[in-house]
């Protein structure tokens, strides 16, 4: 049995005012698991004049904090304060469930959202980067073969984050794994996995929210550490505060003193950086050994979706190699602890 009760001040709405408490209990095996939400009636406009009943609550629920409210997840309407919800997903201990309520008078006036609750605690992150071998200088933005020649899989490549996305992102360039650091210990404090799409920002696995949620962990000042699976990880030089409020954008692709480490940014062209390709065995250095895997993959043919791949073309070619070799001859190495 959890209990979470928003303690924020709420909001003022258009209207409204609205605070969400949730509740959440039920049987731990068996029949599915209940989420109990209820709030305040809204009895007032904004104007402090009495609101003319009934008053209508339209709730919403989604799989990630940063949620916006639609059609597609709609869940009901009320003219009740409370609202017991049944579904199998809350039994799931991988996958949490957040709420927005939004109060609409009979006049059709509708307030503002209400803050965003859930069954586990949030921080919101908003992060930009390119990856060296898919970008393209001319574009100003990032290729996406793999999504074009339908290689790119439907559930992350990161077996510490595993999340699928429902479809394929047409404009998604690839998986990549966000980590929250302890400033002091280096200690991972949150990993997902997440989409970056072609402009460089990372997005949830619906390919479009490009606000980030992470669960499980506390509010706090952390460094960020991005990874992916054949480029050199890097880590943020700064600490920020993480927390449930909107997100500032925190931009890898726009300096290179945004990098911990000499050299570990890459210069794609002027002014805008990116991730080192190559690190294929992920042991956080560009060394023989990311040859070794390269060339035994092209001399057996492999094709798909491979570390081996630099390029992100399914195949396995001298492409590939003249990636590894840019970042090895210049002795690339990942700064991450
Ligand atoms: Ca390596
Ligand atoms: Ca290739």
């Amino acid at each position: 049995m959890k209990e979470r009760i928003n303690t924020g001040p709420g909001y003022a709405g258009l209207l409204f005012f609205v605070v969400l408490t949730f509740w959440m209990g039920g049987a731990r095996s068996g029949s599915a698991q209940s989420a109990l939400l209820s709030w305040h009636a809204v009895t007032e406009d904004t104007s402090g004049h009495a609101e003319v009943q009934p008053v209508y609550y339209n709730i919403y629920c989604d799989t990630v904090p940063a949620f916006r409210p639609d059609s597609a997840n709609f869940l009901a309407a009320t003219l009740q304060t409370s609202w017991t919800h049944t579904d199998p997903r809350l039994a799931d201990p991988n996958r949490h469930l957040f709420y927005q309520v939004r109060a609409v008078d009979i006049w059709g006036n509708q307030s503002a959202f209400s803050d965003t609750i859930g069954e586990v605690g949030y921080l919101l992150v908003k992060v930009r980067a390119f990856l060296q071998a898919p970008y393209d200088a001319e574009g100003d933005s990032m290729r996406t073969p793999l999504a074009r020649l339908g290689l790119l899989p439907l559930a992350s490549p990161y077996a510490a984050a595993p999340r699928a996305a429902a479809a394929a992102p047409g404009g998604a360039v690839d998986w990549v794994l966000l980590q929250l650091r302890d400033p002091t210990t280096a200690n991972i404090v949150g990993e997902e996995s997440f989409l970056l799409d072609r402009e460089g920002f990372l997005t949830e696995p619906d390919g479009r929210n490009r606000v980030l949620g992470f669960t499980g962990c506390p509010p706090g000042d952390y460094q960020l550490v991005l990874n992916h699976r054949n480029h050199v990880a890097v880590m943020s030089r700064g600490t920020f505060p993480f927390n449930e409020a909107p997100p500032v954008l925190h931009d890898f692709s726009a300096d290179s003193a945004f990098y911990e480490g000499s050299g570990a940014a890459c210069e794609l062209e002027t002014g805008v950086w990116g991730l080192w390709s190559g690190d294929i065995n992920q042991d956080h250095q560009v060394s023989g050994l990311d040859f070794a895997y390269w060339q035994s993959a092209a001399r057996d043919g492999r094709r798909g979706y491979l570390a081996e791949d630099l390029n992100f073309d399914g195949h396995i070619t001298t492409a590939d190699y003249v990636l590894w070799h840019r970042a090895h001859r210049r002795g690339v190495n990942s700064y991450v602890p």
